[in-house]
């Protein structure tokens, strides 16, 4: 792994209707992200924030049932530029979020520098809705729909070129709320998904076990790690919590074996939102989390 790591922080709630989750950079920040990094001998670099509209003043372009549509494009286009610059300077983007709309511009920024680009979604969700099929409107259920092409076409477009990820490459790990229309587009593009079923029967190591061999054909791994993909007992800190998650320490075993592999070549955290948490405990579990995905020890 990269031992330079450029911090981008996207302090986003645009994608979806619960104020807060935009302070979640803040947040993991506040739960020591660059000390424990360099604890690890990285060199970390704080980037800052993206620069994204506010809700209040943003001119509320609701296109049909995408709610916040402008100002999501708008930043978008501008995360997909930075994380695109700090790849072409050899370095590792850590995006901090923010709600899940934010992975539009990470992976617009991301996939045009591989040719097959792997992506691992951590999540209680889907996140492949489109303005069809979303029962809310809301874009952060949506950013891997529109990462492999389906969706409105100024969301597949993000930094002039579609699709970003084709959907062999794709394994998503801890769903549990699906809606109707993405289960059809996960049969019809036939999406790897490990749901809580199988994470439960197989077991986390396994999961991962079959997860990096099922992605070893690709030349750069993405994970996108949704809070809300673990327990809401262990990430209360989150928009859209559902019961039955995955485990801290199954997350924790599932990052020592991503970082044992030395496949991930760029990362986000997303969905912390601080109003909701319990002291800053889903900050700090995603801050721990980043800390085994970097090669932190037990032992
Ligand atoms: N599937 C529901 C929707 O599309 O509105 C809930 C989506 C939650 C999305 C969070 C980020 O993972
Ligand atoms: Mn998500
Ligand atoms: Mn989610
Ligand atoms: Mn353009």
């Amino acid at each position: 792994m990269l031992k330079d790591i450029t911090v981008i922080g996207v302090p986003m709630d645009l994608g979806q209707m619960r104020r807060g989750v935009d302070m979640g950079p803040s947040a993991i920040r506040y739960a020591g992200v660059v000390e424990r990094l360099e604890n690890l001998d990285y060199r970390v670099e704080d980037f800052g924030d993206i620069d994204i509209a506010r809700p209040e003043k943003q001119s509320n372009e609701n296109e049909g049932n995408l709610k916040n549509l402008k100002g999501v494009i708008e930043a978008s286009e501008k995360l997909s530029q930075t994380v695109s610059t700090v790849i072409s300077n050899k370095k590792f983007p850590l995006v901090l979020g923010g709600d899940h709309s934010i992975a539009i511009g990470t992976l617009a920024g991301v996939s045009k520098h591989y040719e097959n680009l792997g992506v691992i979604w951590y999540d209680a969700h889907g996140d492949l809705n489109t303005a069809d099929t979303s029962p809310s409107g809301n874009i952060h259920g949506m950013p891997l729909a529109v990462s492999i092409g389906i969706g409105h076409e100024r969301l597949t477009n993000i930094s002039d070129y579609t699709p970003k990820i084709k959907p062999e490459n794709i394994v998503i790990i801890g769903a549990r709320s699906l809606d109707e229309g993405e289960r059809e587009l996960i049969k019809e593009k036939g999406i790897k998904v490990y749901t809580m079923h199988e994470v439960d029967r197989l077991g986390m190591a396994k999961v991962m076990e079959e997860t990096i061999e099922y992605l070893a054909h690709t030349d750069g791994v993405h994970l996108s790690l949704d809070l809300d993909g673990l327990d809401p007992h262990d990430a209360p800190g989150v928009g859209t919590p559902v019961l039955g998650g995955i485990s801290y320490r199954e997350s924790h075993l599932a990052m020592e074996m991503l970082a044992e592999a030395e496949v991930i070549t760029s990362a986000e955290f997303v969905e912390v939102n601080p109003i909701l948490d319990e002291k800053n405990k889903t900050a700090t579990v995603a801050v721990a989390l980043m800390g085994s995905l970097f090669g932190e020890k037990l032992l």
